[in-house]
């Protein structure tokens, strides 16, 4: 059927299509699926700026043999190699103006698939309901709800095109969010296993950060230039915050985090040299005038008005691409994706106060903060050499580079393991991790669960005994470590999965993975 529907949209297309008329061909072929003004419909966004990971020469395949397991046909017969690239070229010309993504937009953008109020109040499913993995399948965009404990899947349903980013939970553990790049913001609920509502935040969205206290999500935007105030519980917007600096310049969003100890979001910015805090902290005197919207009518007065998420602005001598924090939420350690070197920020003080060497910055949510010596120390490897860096988190110098056998891009701990292990995820070696011992800095083990595939994530269970890594390809699976004995307990497959949340600990915010 979808090979016929193939043919006959391509005699239609005959005509047009002749010469490589790519506006035509995209109108014939692209629009019906992707939206006419290419900002996206049952497929992705087709703008340079969501498309940033594909490389074109994989486009123009993609175009020609389809997508496996997804709704995009193959166009081979019915298009010339001279027509797909044309095409692949079109995708990847910016658009004339920014398009309009306000609150309106995003209002209409909303879908209630179940309401709030008719969800269980238990969980339905006799897994352990902080024990449970949300796990992000980008090969099939899908993701499966895993009991931790009988490593089984509870749940597996079909999500928004290119999960991006750590899955975010509410602060109970019960529902998550999930953000695509194309500006998706999805609640699903893991008492009922049920999707409750989705939203798009933007066209293209860097994360999403949940508050707290649980009543907001904030999403960070690349475009346009916003970042954007959800009601967590109804997903209905409350506040877009438009992003410019001194003389009206705008700027992307590096990401958001919610920062729990200062009851704030914090957001780094790519195009001004500026971090921005957000308090969520209810008004203690309410901005009378002006309520944003008639969605916050029956809920706390005052909460949601104009004056909520002020925005304090920490001025850098630099631009900030990435950042972590310690666990007290007081420094922020930050860089510019082509810096020398990387610059801690105090955010009590607003100012910078110490440099590091951390040249480019590590992919983020890539390391891990632990004891070592007495001293509180953060691990990360690099995204672009074969190391890891264990930097001293008082003095702020390099204690340790750990050599690796390549760029790693995540690494894991538990409060309750002596070892951190790695990914090396670029390169000949992409298919070990490493296992250091968190006491001498020294691997003590390299794992090579599936030859010439690619290994990369650790997350583990609640308790810490168990290591969950993924077999990043389409015919992949996690495989379950015992993260004492270092052996294979168990490998279920999956189709390319990519990151793994544990409900517990991110919920306790554990020191061995991100936030
Ligand atoms: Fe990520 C997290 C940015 C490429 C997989 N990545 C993040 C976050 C940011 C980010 C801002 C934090 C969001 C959060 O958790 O709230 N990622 C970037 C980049 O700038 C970069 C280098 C280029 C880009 O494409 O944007 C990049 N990331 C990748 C990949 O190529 C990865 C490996 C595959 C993919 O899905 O695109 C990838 N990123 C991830 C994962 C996380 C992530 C799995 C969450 C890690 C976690 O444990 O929290």
């Amino acid at each position: 059927m979808k090979r016929l529907a193939v043919i006959l949209i391509g005699v239609l297309a005959a005509l047009p299509a002749a010469a490589n008329d790519a506006p035509a061909l995209y109108d014939v072929h692209c629009a019906a699926c992707h939206g006419g003004d290419r900002l996206g419909a049952i497929g992705p966004a087709l703008l340079p700026e969501n498309l940033g990971r594909l490389k074109p020469a994989r486009a123009r395949q993609v175009v020609a043999q389809g997508r496996p397991a997804s709704q995009m046909a193959g166009f081979a017969e019915v298009l010339t190699a001279s027509q797909i690239a044309a095409l692949v070229d079109l995708i990847y010309t910016p658009l004339p103006a920014i398009p309009d993504w306000g609150l309106d937009q995003i209002a209409e953008s909303r879908i209630v698939h179940h309401d709030p109020d008719g969800l269980p109040d238990t969980p339905q499913h006799g897994a352990d309901p902080l024990n449970l993995f949300t796990v992000v399948e980008t090969g099939d965009h899908h993701v499966t709800i895993l009991d931790g404990d009988r490593f089984q899947p509870l749940a597996r349903f079909p999500t928004r095109f290119a999960l991006h980013g750590g899955a975010k939970y509410s602060p109970d553990g019960r529902f998550v969010y999930l953000g695509s790049r194309d500006g998706w913001i999805t609640k699903y609920d893991l008492h009922a296993l049920k999707l409750v509502a989705e939203v798009r935040a933007g066209i293209n969205m860097r994360n999403i950060a949940v508050a707290a206290d649980g009543r907001t999500v904030m999403a960070a935007n690349m475009l346009p230039h916003t970042l954007v105030a959800f009601d967590a519980r109804t997903l209905e917007p409350i506040k877009v915050i438009e992003v410019t600096g001194k003389g009206g310049k705008s700027s992307r969003v590096s990401a958001v985090y919610t920062a729990a100890p200062r009851k704030s979001f914090i957001a780094a910015l790519k195009d001004i040299p500026e971090i921005w805090e957000m308090s969520y902290e209810k008004d203690p005197e309410p901005v009378a005038q002006g309520f944003i919207h008639d969605y916050r009518a029956g809920k706390e007065e005052g909460y949601f008005d104009r004056g909520a998420f002020p925005v304090r602005r920490i001025r850098l001598d630099d631009y900030l691409d990435d950042f972590f924090f310690d666990q007290a939420y007081t420094n922020l350690v930050g860089a510019a994706r082509n810096a020398k070197n990387g610059q801690v920020v105090d955010l009590t003080v607003g100012r910078k106060v110490a440099d590091i060497a951390l040249a480019g910055m590590p992919h983020l949510g890539s390391g891990i903060t632990f004891e070592y010596q007495g001293a509180k120390v953060l691990a990360t490897p690099h995204l672009k050499g074969a190391a890891v860096s264990v930097i001293d988190m008082t003095s702020w110098k390099t204690i340790k580079r750990i050599d690796t056998l390549g760029p790693g891009f995540f690494m894991r701990s538990h409060e309750n393991t002596p070892f951190a292990w790695t990914d090396v995820f670029f390169g000949p070696h992409k298919d070990v991790l490493h296992v250091i011992d968190k006491r001498t800095l020294k691997i003590v083990k390299t794992l090579r669960p599936a030859p010439g595939k690619t290994a990369a994530h650790v997350e583990f269970t609640r308790d810490g005994r168990y290591a969950l890594i993924s077999i990043w390809e389409n015919d992949g699976a996690i495989v379950v470590y015992d993260a004492a004995t270092l052996e294979e307990v168990k490998r279920i497959p999956m189709n390319k999965p990519s990151g793994k949340y544990n409900v517990f600990n991110k919920i306790t915010l554990s020191s061995g993975t991100s936030h």
